[in-house]
């Protein structure tokens, strides 16, 4: 079977008009977590992910422990409080384990920050350098929805393992010998495909407009409207991304359904609006799905019926495995006029019914799965029964 790969579709860039925020990628997410050592361990095992550096009380950063893992071009900073009543516990307090950071990548912090206040961004902190042996990094930070930031970073000046104050650590697991046996891929994912965040009712369009003005995103096709909304999904959606289509950030709003919006549920349990899920790009998700559920990882359940809907199958036609396999593992599919992309969702990672992951499989299509929304909406709303919270 030809294995189609993924598409960009960057736009002409308007040679008239420079990009004034342009957006070279994720630089990294930073997870603000109870206990920094303990999901360091997880990550490395239930993910397959590298640690390669720390800071904490030993390195001389007194207020918190930090563990740095990748996957491919993916890269997790893992956050935890040392000191009671430290921002990072304060924060932890508040909101449990989640993203507290969505880092960008620009080439140039001075301009991009300078230009995101004028367009009535807030602002965390000014342009400065961090420097050490390895160089110097030149980072800002601006404040988004919620208590969420993006740390803007350019750190082409930089050779150190992650950050100035960083040092190298050596990998938490040797997967080195599950890897030779053949019982685990030897990464899980390659890079952060999408991020999303949950905001408050009404809020949604002007967060859609804050990434148009301050960074100059565009929104994608892929929404869920009205329409959708009021039949079973109970939240509206839409996505906006940056002038090549490598970062992209849809943004979901509750909407008032015949049942309790699961956006409502995440924002009354985390503590207002966060980031509500990240999905990693994997290009063998099969394999990914089962080494993450031999690690204990719970995935949403799919019902055997979505797999033999006639018009299911015909629309998504042949793709690169038998349909059993998806079947059994519970891999969503869907198909549009770019192609294909294979999807599943993680239960939600910590106490709290908030963030979760989703992998993605793409094989051409830049959408988000708007043919599995019914399907994913109805298995959230199974979960949010059991826990009470429909
Ligand atoms: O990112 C997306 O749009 C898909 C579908 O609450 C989705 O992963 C949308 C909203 C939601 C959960 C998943
Ligand atoms: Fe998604």
């Amino acid at each position: 079977m030809t294995q189609v790969t993924d598409v960009a579709r960057p736009r002409p860039a308007a040679a008239h008009r420079p990009d004034p925020f342009p957006v070279a990628g994720i630089d990294h997410l930073r997870f603000t977590v109870g206990n920094a050592a303990q999901a360091a361990h997880y990550y490395s095992t239930a993910f397959g992910m590298t640690c390669v550096a720390y800071r904490g009380p030993e390195t001389g950063s007194q207020e918190t422990c930090e563990y740095v893992l990748t996957a491919g071009a993916a890269r997790f900073v893992l956050t935890g409080a040392v000191r009671a009543g430290s921002a990072a516990a304060r924060r932890h307090a508040r909101h449990g384990d989640g993203v507290s950071d969505i880092a960008l990548d620009v080439p140039d912090v001075d301009t991009a920050y300078a230009y995101a206040l004028r367009a009535g961004a807030t602002g965390l902190q000014a342009p400065h350098d961090l420097a050490d042996e390895h160089g110097t990094v030149r980072v800002a930070a601006l404040a988004t929805y919620g208590d969420t930031r993006h740390t803007l970073i350019d750190r082409s000046g930089y050779r150190g393992p992650f950050l100035p104050g960083f040092v190298t650590r050596a990998p938490i697991v040797d997967r080195g010998p599950a890897i030779a046996a053949g019982l685990q891929p030897k990464r899980f994912f390659q890079a952060v495909d999408h991020v999303v965040g949950n905001v408050e009712l009404g809020h949604m369009d002007e967060w859609v407009e804050f990434y148009r003005r301050v960074m100059g995103f565009t929104n994608m096709a892929e929404f869920v409207g009205d329409d959708i909304a009021t039949e079973y999904s109970a939240l509206m959606s839409k996505v906006v991304a940056n002038g090549t289509r490598k970062v992209k950030f849809p943004l979901n709003e509750p909407a008032t359904g015949p049942r309790r919006s699961q956006i409502d549920e995440f924002l009354e349990f985390y503590g207002g609006p966060g980031v509500q899920h990240v999905a990693l790009a994997t290009n063998d998700i099969i394999a990914t799905v089962d080494a993450m559920r031999a690690a204990g990882v719970s995935f949403l359940s799919t019902p055997a019926s979505y797999y033999d809907d006639p018009e299911l199958r015909a629309r998504i036609g042949t793709v690169r495995a038998p349909i059993e396999e998806l079947r059994s593992r519970h891999i969503l599919v869907d198909r549009d006029e770019d192609g294909y992309l294979l999807q599943i969702f993680t239960k939600p990672q910590q106490d709290r019914p908030t963030f979760f992951f989703e992998l993605i499989e793409r094989h051409g299509s830049l959408g988000f799965g708007k043919g599995n929304f019914k399907a994913l909406f109805e298995a959230i709303e199974r979960e949010q029964e059991r826990r009470g919270n429909l």
